[in-house]
């Protein structure tokens, strides 16, 4: 099971199983002989068509379990989910049996690997402890898509709503009960959660690995001992973009809030930038603008003046898809797809594309609000379900990207594309920006997409040190605030309760969703951007190409789409951009005139933290 390199589009996976599959209808019979390579190849196709078939039925249990928590449906989840873990640590068990069969050819030996490591959240082969854990990974994901704080005058908000304060409110005290509510969500998950990483780590170490980190690090084509030296050296490539943009937001910051709030040489504190988790700053872009420009404007204005709704929206996403020659989505993506936040029942909100049957059953599943971020985030799942379906014709171990990072990346780059050019042929926009708007545009995106590039990277370091065991539960608070000091420069607006348990907070914690895919997918997508549309005769500047309505570009990318997981990353990555290495050259050429802007605005600055 490639659950591992799969991603929160699939992360039902791991939530089921159909009840007519148990691990010995799955074996293929050995004799205790040593296993031959014909039996290898038997074996993996054997594992390939069953994983798939309890996949789908896992696909529509968890489907109905997100889009419908209740205390039965978590029941179901947490059963199905108990069968499925159990088929797949018996498939990683027995394909460890083949790994060193001599003559096996290669494609079959890189499908026993992934059948070996590619379990995100494997178990131990004790029943009751894969049961055990099957509940308490049901439960967090719960706990957190019913997650709401209640204010003293008793009005309840959920995630949604706290998040739009922390959007939109400009008054600290506002800022920091919001900030403060949603972090009452995630203490009763502390205990729950260490005992799934004790759980997950002793399945890990059945199956060989040191810890769950080191299985998570094993899904990149390369050893997993050297993962974290290629993130190093990217992070180390974008950390100057980074600091630049840290240290004018925070003066600025300091500007609206008073340097006492914010002071000029330490850390923002997290509840001030305009994101719950201080991922995403464009919603303060109006704080950190610079001077503005006659040419500049506001798609999240257009979006409502438009009148646009959320299925609008999705159909925007869609035709630009259509624009690159991709077929459009079939009726049941509109019929299944859950748009809009129910009213009547708790969903799991955060939002993902899934694929239930393989083939063209993909949905997303998301709550979606008319806004920028929500275009964008549109454009992002989409890019999942063209993905899914472009490699649908692939075998089972194949259907899923080339490594995790390239399945974020592929709505990412389209969103790039998502230009005032672009807008004004779509009819969104009256006049372009000229030249004069390109920092502001640069700004945005900037804010977006270089703001999130440290946080990308620190959950899975957070999450990594804890697999080891470096860090146990008293210690987990600590270990997040030190790491988010370190690498994103914003600190706790206040000191954190004994009980706190922060990272507990973000989605993909409860969630257990591997993150660092989506620092690869920062990387990648400009990587990807540049070469679309190099293929697609630009001229200009690259923050201002977009490939809408070129064909050539995608019948490129959908030639490396439709590869699926067929061949290591490097090899994928060359088909599409003629690189076989992640760069970071290309967000730094696409982001060089802000650079150059911010390091005007820096100077007599103290940057740093
Ligand atoms: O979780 C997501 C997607 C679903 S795969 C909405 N993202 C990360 C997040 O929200 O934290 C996209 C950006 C990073
Ligand atoms: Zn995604």
């Amino acid at each position: 099971m490639t659950n591992a390199s799969k991603l929160c589009f699939v992360l039902f996976l791991i939530f089921s199983l159909s009840a007519c599959h148990d691990s010995s209808e799955i074996s293929v019979s050995i004799s205790n002989d040593e296993p031959t390579a014909e039996q290898a190849v038997e074996f993996v196709a054997v594992a390939e068509k069953n994983l798939s078939e309890v996949g789908q039925e896992a696909a529509r249990i968890s489907w109905v379990y997100s889009n419908f928590i209740t205390e039965d449906t978590e029941n179901l989840a947490a059963m199905a989910r108990r069968k499925f873990t159990t088929i797949q640590v018996e498939m990683a068990s027995q394909a460890a049996r083949f790994k060193d069969v001599p003559n096996l050819d290669p494609d079959t030996k890189r499908k026993l690997g992934m059948l070996r490591s590619g379990i995100t959240i494997p178990a131990p082969r004790d029943a009751a402890k894969t049961a055990e854990q099957s509940v308490i990974g049901t439960k967090l994901r719960g706990m957190y898509g019913k997650g709401e704080y209640c204010y003293a005058d008793g009005e309840c908000l959920d995630l949604g709503r706290l998040s739009d304060i922390i959007a939109e409110s400009r008054d600290p005290d506002d800022l920091l009960e919001a900030w403060n509510g949603w972090r009452e969500v995630s203490p009763p998950m502390k205990e729950m959660y260490s005992r799934q990483v004790e759980l997950a780590n002793e399945g890990a170490s059945e199956l060989g690995f040191s810890d769950l980190g080191t299985m998570w690090r094993s899904a990149y084509d390369m050893p997993p001992e050297d993962f974290p030296s290629e993130l190093d050296r990217l992070w180390g490539e974008v950390k100057p973009l980074y600091d630049a943009l840290h240290c004018h937001v925070r003066a600025k910051l300091g500007q609206q809030y008073g340097t006492d709030l914010v002071p000029p040489d330490g850390p923002i504190p997290a509840h001030l930038l305009g994101n719950m988790w201080a991922q995403d700053w464009s919603n303060i872009y109006p704080l950190v603008a610079p001077p503005e420009t006659v040419s500049s404007y506001d798609l999240s204005a257009i979006l409502k003046d438009k009148g646009f709704d959320a299925i609008d929206m999705v159909e925007a996403g869609e035709a630009f898809f259509s624009s690159l020659g991709f077929e459009e989505l079939p009726d049941t993506f509109w019929e299944r797809s859950l748009f809009v936040k129910p009213e009547d029942r708790d969903v799991v909100c955060h939002a993902s594309a899934w694929d239930v049957d393989e083939k063209d059953d993909v949905r997303i599943k998301m709550c979606i609000k008319i806004n920028a971020e929500d275009f964008n985030t549109v454009h992002h799942e989409l890019g999942h379900n063209y993905y899914q379906r472009a490699y649908n014709q692939q075998s089972y171990l194949h259907r899923t990207s080339a490594n995790d990072g390239f399945h974020e990346a592929v709505g990412d780059t389209i969103a790039l594309s998502i230009t005032p050019e672009y807008l004004q042929k779509i009819g969104y926009l009256e006049n372009v920006p000229d030249a004069s708007g390109d920092i502001s545009l640069l700004m945005k995106r900037a804010l977006e997409g270089i703001a999130f590039l440290p946080f990308g990277l620190l959950v899975d370091q957070w999450r990594w040190k804890v697999f080891a065991g470096e860090a146990g539960p008293t210690a987990y608070n600590d270990l997040w605030w030190e790491l988010r000091e370190k690498y994103q420069g914003v600190k706790a607006p206040n000191e954190r309760p004994d009980d706190a348990f922060d990272p507990g907070a973000k989605y993909h914690v409860p969630g257990n969703t591997p993150y660092t895919r989506y620092f690869l997918a920062r990387i990648l997508q400009f990587q990807f951007h540049r070469s679309l549309c190099d293929i697609s005769g630009n001229e200009g500047p690259v923050h201002r190409c977009s490939i809408y309505g070129s064909q050539p570009a995608g019948e490129r990318l959908n030639a490396m789409l439709e590869m699926g997981r067929s061949k290591p990353w490097p090899e994928e990555l060359e088909a599409l951009t003629g690189q076989s290495t992640m760069d970071a050259t290309a967000i730094l050429d696409y982001f060089a005139p802000l650079k150059t802007w911010l390091d005007e605005q820096n100077q007599g600055r103290q940057c740093g933290w």
